[in-house]
């Protein structure tokens, strides 16, 4: 689908996140009522509304909304399952902007106004795939990272693009497991080819901080680590970027992270995954189901050496 927002509507408008979560603690203070992260959050959301579907959605049944907010791994907010959805309401959201540095001719500051300019939103149904082997069938909001990449002309010496979260020891007290900022990166055609989606929402509105607003990239042919929450900062680089779970561990988290059931997690196999939601696990598919589109990235490269 494509969506827009109201043009005179601006972003520090759309999520005043921190400025709602606060005062609502506040009245709620007042009342002698318990505040749940989830009431904290019914008043950070904004509809974004649809306007036109996207041919590269599954019409797979959707993970219901209160299990995708829930069941969430973003380890500034705390390594448990749960911790994002009770801790990630000390993110401020806004104002914000993504550094864009390195080898292009336009290296910039840009903010959540002029990101939202870029291009018309759309909604992609995509499956996620986690590589702990479960997996979510999420409708996101975005469009396609190509967009942002041309409007900032990389140079001949952009061969791969790093990513960088906000890291912020303040707004996450919780923080642990990880070396920060957490960090990911793509091949340039990767990062390129048209299912890769920035992205700002999903079902209808914009992000809950617990799944990485106001900004993610969403990769779903790879494992969900690949697609990194709150960016606060790309870099165009000539050499495979590090990458936070890659250094903390490089046997069992490679770069391409290309879902793979053939290649098992030295602890786990790969072969399977539970959807959340369901009770039996199914068959994992290779590149996430994703094949048709993006196998051709990888013609010539050994996938069980570059895993
Ligand atoms: N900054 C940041 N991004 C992150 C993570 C994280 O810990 N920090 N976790 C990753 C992992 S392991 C997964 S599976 C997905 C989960 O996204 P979701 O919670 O929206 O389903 O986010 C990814 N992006
Ligand atoms: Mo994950």
């Amino acid at each position: 689908m494509l969506i827009r927002i109201p043009s005179e509507l601006r972003w520090s408008d759309v999520t005043p996140r921190h400025v709602y979560a606060n005062r609502r603690r506040f009245l709620a203070s007042l009342a002698g009522a318990a505040v749940t992260p989830a009431l904290l959050n019914a008043y950070a959301k904004q509809k974004l509304a649809p306007l036109k579907a996207s041919s590269f959605s599954t019409s797979e049944p959707k993970t219901p909304y209160e299990a995708a907010t829930t069941y969430n791994n973003f380890y500034e907010f705390g390594t448990d399952k749960s911790d994002p959805s009770r801790n990630a309401h000390t993110l401020k959201t806004s104002p914000w902007t993504i550094s864009i540095e390195g080898a292009v001719s336009k290296p910039q500051k840009i903010d959540m106004d002029a990101i939202m300019k870029l291009a018309p939103l759309e909604e992609r149904i995509y499956r996620l795939r986690c590589v702990e082997a479960w997996s979510m069938v999420i409708p996101w909001i975005g469009f396609p990272l190509s967009e942002l990449i041309k409007r900032v002309e990389p140079t001949s010496n952009a061969k791969y693009i790093a990513f960088e979260s906000l890291y912020d020891a303040r707004q996450m007290p919780h923080a642990q497991g990880i070396p920060w900022p957490y960090r990911e990166g793509l091949r340039m055609d990767e990062a390129m080819h048209p299912l890769t989606l920035l992205t700002v929402g999903m079902y209808g509105e914009t992000l809950p901080n617990q799944n990485g607003a106001p900004i993610r990239i969403v990769v779903p042919w790879k494992y969900g680590f690949k697609s990194i929450k709150s960016i606060n900062k790309i870099r165009f680089v000539d050499k495979e970027p590090q990458c936070s779970w890659k250094m903390l561990n490089a046997r069992e988290y490679g770069f391409y992270s290309n879902v793979n059931p053939e290649v098992d997690h030295p602890r786990w196999t790969q072969s399977k995954e539970r959807r959340i939601g369901e009770l039996f696990r199914r068959p994992t598919t290779m590149f996430n189901g994703y094949g048709e589109h993006v196998a051709s990235l990888y013609t010539g490269l050994d996938l069980k050496k570059n895993y």
